[in-house]
C-alpha cells in the first residue's frame, strides 16, 4: 500500500495540459551516466517474508538469513522494519518478549523470554526502502532558463537538453515546476500554464494570465532511475 501511494505522490506531480497522469513504462531505460537524484522521501515496503517458526528456540526473522535467502529482494539499508504475526497481528498487540527488532538486524523472538508460555507467536516482517530500490523517479537538478519578461516563462525541454547537454534524459516522465523564489508548486499558483508536461516541459505565457504577468518558475525532470 504504500508502495502504491508513494508511486501516486510522484505521479500526482505530473499532468498533461488536459491533466492525464503519464505512464511510466513507455520509457526507455536511462544511460547510466546522467546526473540523478533520488528523492528520499519516497519509500516503499518491501514484500513479507517469513523464514522460521518458533518451534526450535525462537522465530529468527534475521536480516542477514532474510537476505541469503532472498538475493535482491531486499535494500542495502534498509530503513523501518514491521513485523507482525502471520495473521497481522502486531508486535505490541501479540505481547511476547522480543530479543530484537530493527532495521539494521532484523527480528529474533526467543522462546527461552517468554515468561507465561514457552514458544514465541510466528512473526512475518518486511522492511521499508528509499529509491532506487523502490523504481520511481530520478530527478535532475532544479532549470530556470527564462525570467517572465518578454512574452512569458519559457522552460522548454527542447531548451533545456540543448542548454545543458547530457544533463537530462531521452524522455522524462515526470516534471516538477515550482516558483523560483517560494519554491511554491506551479499548480497552487493560480495561473494559466500553456504547458506543464514531461514531454514539453513548461511554459507560463504573459497573455493567459488575468493579470497579465507570470511568477518566474523553475523546474525539473523525473527520469527513470538507471
Ligand atoms: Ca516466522
Ligand atoms: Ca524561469
Amino acid at each position: 500500500m504504500i508502495k502504491l501511494l508513494s508511486v501516486a505522490l510522484v505521479a500526482g506531480l505530473v499532468f498533461e495540459s488536459n491533466q492525464q497522469i503519464l505512464k511510466p513504462n513507455l520509457v526507455k531505460p536511462l544511460p547510466t551516466k546522467l546526473p540523478c537524484v533520488y528523492l528520499t522521501h519516497i519509500q516503499c515496503w518491501t514484500n513479507w517474508f517469513d523464514r522460521d517458526d518458533p518451534s526450535g528456540t525462537g522465530d529468527w526473522e534475521t536480516l542477514y538469513n532474510l537476505r541469503i535467502e532472498n538475493p535482491g529482494k531486499i535494500c542495502p539499508e534498509p530503513i523501518q522494519i514491521e513485523a507482525t504475526t502471520l495473521s497481522g497481528v502486531s508486535v505490541a498487540a501479540a505481547g511476547d518478549v522480543i530479543f530484537q527488532n530493527d532495521a539494521s538486524s532484523g527480528f529474533i523472538c526467543r522462546n527461552q523470554d517468554q515468561t507465561l508460555k514457552k514458544q514465541c507467536n510466528d512473526y512475518r516482517v518486511r522492511f521499508s526502502c528509499h529509491p532506487p530500490f523502490c523504481g520511481g523517479a530520478c530527478w535532475t537538478k532544479w532549470y530556470d532558463r527564462d525570467s517572465p519578461t518578454g512574452t512569458g516563462d519559457w522552460e522548454l525541454l527542447s531548451n533545456l537538453k540543448a542548454e545543458n547537454p547530457g544533463q537530462i534524459c531521452d524522455n522524462p516522465i515526470y516534471i516538477e515546476a515550482v516558483t523560483t523564489d517560494t519554491m511554491t508548486p506551479a499548480i497552487s499558483t493560480g495561473e494559466n500554464f500553456y504547458a506543464y508536461n514531461p514531454t514539453v516541459g513548461f511554459v507560463c505565457r504573459m497573455e493567459d494570465q488575468i493579470s497579465g504577468q507570470c511568477l518566474n518558475y523553475k523546474v525539473r525532470f523525473g527520469c527513470q532511475c538507471p
